[in-house]
C-alpha cells in the first residue's frame, strides 16, 4: 500500500538561521525510525524579505538529502510562512512545528497520526493533563489568562484548551476551506485557524506534549499582547461563512 504523504513545514525567518542546521538534523535522526509508515519531507518555510542566507542554507540541506525542501514568501510573519507553505502542498498529512524543538518531537508521530485516523486538526496542547510544562513565571501567567481566560470567554473555544503550541497537524480539507478564511500572518493565525475551524464544525483532537521553554524568544511578548487582543476581538464579531475569503 501507498504511504500517505505528510509535509513537516519549519516556519523559519532570518533570526532562527543558526538553529536550523542543527533541528534539522534531529528530526531527521528521528523520523527515519519514527515516521517509517509515511513518505515524509522537511519543508522550510522561509518568511519576510532579505532571506538570502536562509534560503542558500536550506538549499545546501536539500542537496544532501531530497527530502529537505525550502518555501519562501517575503511577506514577513510565521504565520505567513505556514500558510504559504500549507497552500502550495499537496500532500495527504500537513504539519509545522517551531524549529527551537520547545516541543519534545517523541509526541509527532501520535500527532500526525489523528490526521489519518480521520481528524481534521491535531494539536499539541500544554493544557493536556498528561502534559509536562517547563517555562517562566511570566510566560505562564501571560498563557493563562489567554488560555483560561481570553480564549474561553471571548473566542468561546471549546474543543481546543491551547491554541499557541507550535506543534499541529491537519487534513488538506483545512487548507481548502479553512485557511482561506485566516487573516492573520502572525502569531495570532493559530488561534483564529482552531476558531473558524470550531465554528465550521472540524474535529479538533488534542495530544500531550513536553514543552520546555527556549533560552532564546523572537516574541515581543507586548506587542504580542496587544495583537491577540484587536485580533481576537476582530475575530469575534466576524462573521464565519464557508466559501468566503478572509481577505
Ligand atoms: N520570532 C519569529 N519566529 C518565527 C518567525 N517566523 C517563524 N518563526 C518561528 O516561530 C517560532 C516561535 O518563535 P519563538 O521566538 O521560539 O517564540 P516562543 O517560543 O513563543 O518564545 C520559532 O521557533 C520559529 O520556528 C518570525 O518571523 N519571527
Ligand atoms: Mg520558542
Amino acid at each position: 500500500m501507498k504511504k500517505p504523504r505528510l509535509d513537516i513545514m519549519l516556519p523559519v525567518y532570518y533570526g532562527n538561521l543558526l538553529e536550523i542546521a542543527g533541528s534539522v538534523a534531529k528530526q531527521k535522526a528521528f523520523y527515519e525510525n519514527a515516521l517509517s509508515e509515511y513518505d515524509w519531507r522537511i519543508v522550510l518555510a522561509v518568511n519576510g524579505p532579505k532571506q538570502q542566507k536562509v534560503i542558500e542554507l536550506a538549499e545546501s540541506l536539500g542537496r544532501e538529502d531530497e527530502r529537505i525542501r525550502w518555501n519562501h514568501v517575503s511577506i514577513p510573519g510565521k504565520g505567513s510562512g505556514i500558510i504559504h507553505a500549507w497552500s502550495g502542498s499537496d500532500a495527504d498529512i500537513m504539519s509545522y512545528m517551531d524549529i527551537d524543538l520547545s516541543t519534545d518531537i517523541k509526541d509527532f508521530p501520535v500527532l500526525v497520526s489523528r490526521i489519518r485516523e480521520g481528524y481534521d486538526i491535531s494539536i499539541g496542547s500544554r493544557y493536556h493533563p498528561d502534559s509536562s510544562v517547563t517555562r517562566s513565571l511570566k510566560r505562564r501567567i501571560v498563557s493563562f489568562m489567554y488560555h483560561k481566560l481570553f480564549m474561553k470567554i471571548v473566542l468561546g473555544a471549546k474543543t481546543y484548551t491551547d491554541g499557541q503550541c507550535g506543534f499541529k497537524a491537519v487534513s488538506p480539507r483545512i487548507v481548502r476551506e479553512v485557511l482561506p478564511l485566516v487573516r492573520n500572518r502572525s502569531w495570532f493565525f493559530e488561534s483564529e485557524m482552531l476558531y473558524i475551524a470550531e465554528r465550521l464544525k472540524m474535529s479538533i483532537t488534542e495530544v500531550p506534549v513536553s514543552w520546555t521553554e527556549s533560552e532564546f524568544s523572537g516574541i515581543s511578548l507586548y506587542r504580542a499582547i496587544w495583537e491577540f487582543i484587536r485580533c481576537g476581538f476582530g475575530l469575534r464579531f466576524r462573521r464565519i461563512q464557508k466559501g468566503r475569503t478572509g481577505q
